[in-house]
């Protein structure tokens, strides 16, 4: 008998300071470690130009897809305590980071609790460095206010050619098994 039921959520992973892909796993070990929250799936990484403030490094980028018995603002806080707890400081906008985590679909549920949680992520449609990671695990998402897939999204998004496949996080792509 299910006693809960849990959530799928895609989520939006990125690091541009230090070790690029050694923040990305704690950050899904983090993730991994909350609550009722299993990873069940996990792109490659993508090297990615910066967008929206240039001058700073390149971003290793990846996306996760995660089940979790967390509500969408429960899930929220909780991948801002993974960010400070592994040092994330928020200075400059849109600035260099160790670590981001952002949740991009819940399902095709549309939640809004503005201005911190709102799901789709607004802006998700328009970033190939969220779009390509997340049409490796996830092509025949929906976006519910738009009608479109990600693979469908992918393919009109500017700025494809500033993603470059990087690496494997993982060798068995990440698949977890239920236990
Ligand atoms: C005009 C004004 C056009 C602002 C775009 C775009 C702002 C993206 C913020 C924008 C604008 C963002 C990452 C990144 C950031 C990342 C790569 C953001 C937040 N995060 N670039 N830039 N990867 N490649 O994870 O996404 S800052
Ligand atoms: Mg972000
Ligand atoms: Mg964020």
């Amino acid at each position: 008998m299910t006693i809960e039921s849990a959530t799928d959520y895609l989520l939006s992973l990125g690091s541009n300071l230090g070790d690029r892909t050694l923040h990305l796993q704690k950050a899904i070990a983090g993730i991994e470690g909350l609550v009722g929250t299993a990873v069940l799936s996990c792109s490659d990484v993508y090297e990615t130009d910066p967008v929206g403030f240039l001058e700073q490094p390149a971003f290793l980028n990846l996306a996760v897809s995660i089940r979790s018995v967390l509500s969408p603002k429960e899930l929220l806080v909780s991948l801002l305590g993974i960010e400070t707890a592994m040092g994330r400081v928020r200075d400059i906008r849109y600035g260099p980071r160790i670590i981001d985590v952002d949740i991009l679909l819940c399902g095709t549920e549309v939640v809004a609790d503005p201005p911190l949680l709102i799901i789709p992520h607004p802006r998700m449609h328009e970033r190939a460095f969220v779009l390509t990671p997340l049409a490796q695990i996830a092509p025949d998402a929906v976006h519910p206010q738009l009608g479109a897939t990600v693979s469908m999204m992918l393919e009109t998004v500017a700025g494809r050619e500033g993603v470059r496949w990087h690496s494997t996080l993982f060798q068995n792509d990440c698949e977890r098994t239920e236990s």
